[in-house]
């Protein structure tokens, strides 16, 4: 059971004695020792962080519980993000759980299915811009000060505190830090969080190492890699489908304080790692969550993985969140067969 990251890790969090210990029961999630997948690369020791098992199938809920506990602490009355779609499901959530009013930009026609059923089903006020991202958060930023609503986007510094916590975790579960921590990146938060995680738990003497950050683009929105930001940015991980990223420059602390790698992947590697994960490994998880995977891929292929180095690609959020994409990758259509054995005997000699 989990008692939530504000209760476990009390002690490395801003927390006072006024901040509620809220919690969904975030964090805790599993790592998972790759079988099929780690064999088929050469490298033993590959492991999984399956972040899709926090309470809104996302990292984002590590960040959030601590940015909403913060938020009450400070009599907020409204909260509002602008996301690609698994903050806004993290952000109405907790708002929810706290009974705090929720308002959600969303880039029209970019958020996986899932994610928009999660924020109307938490009751958030929706409203869908015509635009990308960049421009949702640009407007989320002045609309927090010109309405005094609490931002709860990753530049909210305790958003980035919360997240650290899965760093801690993956420490705590290995007894030592791995060699290489694989993270797809879109606003940067994530990649931010982690480093600075590892860095507090070598400074509390729990670990004597800390891990290359490797983190991983989509090609299409690639602003770190490429230098500059996308003004049109595209992928088929319309989580990560960000052309200016809010933590761009702790990104780049990451990667070269660790001696790591900022690199990109095409839709294509990401589709294919999305597909063995689920085919090989029994891990469905979202595009966006691949591109750690795709990206621990190219740069083994890269030869920069040394074979055997412990090595751990975090899963950002559950493949439940797009349906529709899994769908598209049907190897065949969905069969109807008549109520029969004999029947389901024939079809089945059909599908090999
Ligand atoms: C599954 O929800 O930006 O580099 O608005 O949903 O910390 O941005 C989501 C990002 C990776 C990238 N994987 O993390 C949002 C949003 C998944 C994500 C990322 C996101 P950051």
């Amino acid at each position: 059971m989990s008692l939530g990251i504000l209760n476990t890790y009390s002690e490395f969090l801003p927390l006072s004695e006024k901040t509620p210990r809220i919690s969904l029961g975030e964090g805790g999630t599993p790592l998972v020792q790759s079988e099929r997948l780690a064999k088929s690369l050469g490298i033993p020791n590959l492991f999984f962080k399956l972040e899709g098992c926090n309470p809104t199938g996302s990292f984002k809920d590590r960040g959030m519980v601590m940015a909403v506990a913060n938020a009450i602490e400070n009599n907020s009355r409204q909260l509002i993000c602008a996301s690609t779609g698994n903050t806004s499901a993290a952000a109405a959530a907790y708002g929810a759980h706290c009974g705090i009013p929720t308002v959600v930009l969303v880039p029209k026609g970019n958020v996986a299915t899932g994610k928009v059923a999660q924020a109307i089903a938490y009751g958030a006020k929706i409203l869908s811009i015509n635009g990308n991202f960049d421009k949702a958060l640009e407007l989320a930023q002045i609309l927090a000060v010109d309405l005094k609503m609490t931002l709860v986007n990753s530049i909210n510094p305790y958003r980035i505190e919360g997240q650290k916590t899965a760093s801690f975790e993956i420490c705590e579960r290995l007894g030592s830090a791995p060699d290489y921590l694989c993270i797809p990146v879109g606003n940067a938060g994530n990649i931010t969080a982690y480093w600075r995680g590892f860095k507090e738990w070598k400074e509390a003497e729990f670990i004597s190492s800390t891990p290359k950050m490797f983190g991983f683009q989509a090609e299409g929105a690639a602003p770190i890699v490429l230098g500059h930001p996308v003004k049109e940015p595209q992928t088929i991980a319309s989580a990560i489908k960000i052309g200016n990223p809010a933590s761009w420059t702790t990104a780049l602390e990451a990667c070269v304080e660790s001696n790591g790698l900022i690199d990109s992947v095409s839709d294509e590697e990401i589709l294919s790692a999305y597909k063995s994960l689920a085919r090989m490994e029994g891990i469905f998880c979202e595009p966006a969550s691949a591109a750690s995977v795709a990206g621990m891929m190219k740069a083994k292929r890269n030869n920069l993985i040394n074979p055997d180095a412990s090595i751990v690609c975090v899963l950002t959020g559950t493949g439940l969140k797009d349906p529709d994409l899994a769908s598209q990758i049907a190897d065949r259509p969905l069969q109807e067969v008549e109520a029969t054995t004999e029947a389901l005997s024939i079809a089945l000699q059909s599908i090999n």
